[in-house]
């Protein structure tokens, strides 16, 4: 078994409003990531975060489960942890051990009180946060209304990284960090991974400026960079 400093081990924990997809979004990123060879479902009870009994009986989170998976020499920790205030608990713990924690929205609802109650606790203990905007196959689901109810969360420093596009049918990712768009099979695994579509190239671009600047406007040293540059790498 490999052994990590703490310099290489980071914990990454998933938070989010009851159901909004949490113990699913793992168990599809162990699987996508090799690390289990057959995907679990909440509804047969087969996932590996809600291991425990009770969870199995409600259906639901009641612990924060850890998982993890190794990444360029590093040990990266997933904990899952459940959505409902009564187990804040639980959630709160996580939160105080995240290097990053990952909020993840229902995109046919937005920002939720549940949201909005973990938000709290995310920003008094000052940990930065990616949201994750989920459940995109539903039909009312509404991904600007979504960023827009983030931006109503966290104020004008939520910026897009990626934002999806369905291009003949095909689920699409446009990656604005990378400048890159995936294009995913019907079944989901590896993407394939192509050149921005002409026609998204303007918002595309003016999203990758929006991200260099806000991350620049936040790190001394990272200002200094862009000004001598006029851009950062990825
Ligand atoms: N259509 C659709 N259903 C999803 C998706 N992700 C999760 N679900 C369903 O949504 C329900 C809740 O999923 P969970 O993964 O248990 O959600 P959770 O955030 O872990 O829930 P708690 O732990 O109780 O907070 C289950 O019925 C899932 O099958 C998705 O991307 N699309
Ligand atoms: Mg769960």
């Amino acid at each position: 078994m490999n052994v990590f400093d703490h310099k290489h081990i980071k914990n990454i924990v998933f938070v989010g409003a009851h159901n909004s997809g949490k113990t699913t979004l793992t168990e599809t990123m162990l699987f996508e990531a090799g690390l289990i060879n057959r995907r679990g479902t909440v509804e047969n009870k087969t996932t590996v975060s809600d291991y425990q009994e009770i969870e199995q009986e409600r259906g639901s989170s009641v612990f924060a489960t850890p998982m993890h998976t190794e990444w360029r020499n590093y040990k990266i920790n997933i904990i899952d942890t459940p959505g409902l205030d009564d187990f804040i608990g639980e959630i709160l713990s996580s939160i105080r051990v995240a290097d990053t924690v990952v909020t993840v929205l229902n995109a046919q609802h937005g920002v939720e009180v549940g949201t909005e109650i973990i938000w709290n606790y995310i920003d008094r203990y000052n940990k930065p946060t990616l949201f994750v905007v989920n459940q995109i196959d539903h039909l009312n689901a509404d991904f600007e209304e979504s960023f827009n109810s983030i931006k109503g969360l966290v104020g004008n420093n939520a910026v897009k990284v990626q934002y999806p596009l369905i291009v003949d049918g095909a689920q699409c990712i446009v990656d604005v960090l990378k400048m890159k768009m995936y294009k995913f099979g019907p079944e989901g695994g590896k993407p394939e991974k192509l050149p921005i579509p002409e026609d998204q190239k303007e918002l595309a671009d003016r999203l990758h400026n929006e991200l260099v600047e806000k991350a620049a406007e936040k790190d001394e040293e990272l200002l200094e960079l862009f000004f001598e540059k006029g851009t950062l790498s990825e």
